[in-house]
């Protein structure tokens, strides 16, 4: 069913009136929208605005609602009103045209027991762990998913970069999920290795498919997906769902978009 135009707020054409009222673009955020990690390009939000005029838009992230305010809300644009739908954590924190749908609870789902004996598990770990440096905040907790990092959030951008440079020669993340995989089975979670310097843990089938989920009956007959083929955006890239667009970098983003949608 499609959305009745009563719900779009003002200035905000109804999907029904778009070139393309049954197609949804949804975008990875790192590395497809913006560098890893840093703010969008004032020419990436002008073909944002552009592709909404054509077709509903998405951002599908992995990172928690801050971190997507922080690159992709330049100039003080406030990013529920820059996309139809925004996907936070996987789509466990969903917007609909500025409006929150219900959200996903990783504590209400694996139980405050079981999540307390992950944590405390996966803080020892760290704490044995012989790597050059570590800052600090090791687990993020977020709605629905924990975030995972030996390095520690807070550290730097060349501290990060550093890091991963480390992990790809040292294989920490691969050991350390390989470790929680068997340590927690009977919680049946799924281990994703999306970013620089941390790893995401929430319940398997809560990948970024869980977004499609969020769209079901939503109206959409064509769905396309742009982000990477690997890491967190393997599920999703490769769901029968979705038509996916393999992107290098923003501006591999703005070129297929151009010749795909802004002709
Ligand atoms: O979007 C990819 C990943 O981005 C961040 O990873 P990192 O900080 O390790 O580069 C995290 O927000 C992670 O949750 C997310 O999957």
């Amino acid at each position: 069913m499609s959305t009745p135009a009563s719900q779009f707020p003002p200035g905000v054409k109804p999907f029904a009136d778009r070139q393309r009222p049954k197609t949804i673009c949804m975008f990875d955020v790192d590395g497809t929208l913006t560098p890893a990690r840093l703010k969008a390009s004032p020419t990436m939000i002008s073909h944002l605005k552009a592709l909404r005029e054509v077709c509903a838009t998405a951002f599908v992230g992995g990172s928690d609602l801050v971190k997507q305010e922080e690159q992709l809300g330049i100039d003080g644009i406030n990013i529920l009103d820059l996309f139809d739908y925004c996907f936070a954590e996987n789509g466990l924190t969903a917007y609909k045209l500025g409006k929150a749908l219900t959200p996903t609870s990783f504590i209400k789902h694996i139980g405050e027991e079981e999540y307390k004996k992950l944590v405390n598990f996966i803080l020892h770990y760290i704490a044995d762990l012989d790597i050059p440096i570590k800052r600090g905040t090791f687990v993020e907790f977020r709605n629905g998913m924990i975030n995972v990092s030996p390095i520690g959030r807070n550290c730097a951008q060349d501290e990060r970069i550093a890091f991963e440079k480390y992990d790809l020669e040292h294989g920490i993340r691969t050991k350390f999920v390989e470790v929680l995989r068997e340590k927690f089975a009977h919680l049946n979670l799924t281990y994703s290795i999306g970013g620089q310097i941390s790893f995401d843990v929430f319940p398997v089938g809560w990948d970024k498919t869980y977004a499609l989920g969020r769209l079901e009956g939503e109206g959409f007959d064509e769905m396309h997906f742009f982000g990477d083929k690997g890491g967190n955006d393997y599920e999703i890239y490769e769901d029968p769902r979705t038509i996916g667009h393999a992107v290098t970098c923003p501006e591999d983003t703005m070129k297929l978009l151009d010749e795909l949608f802004l002709h």
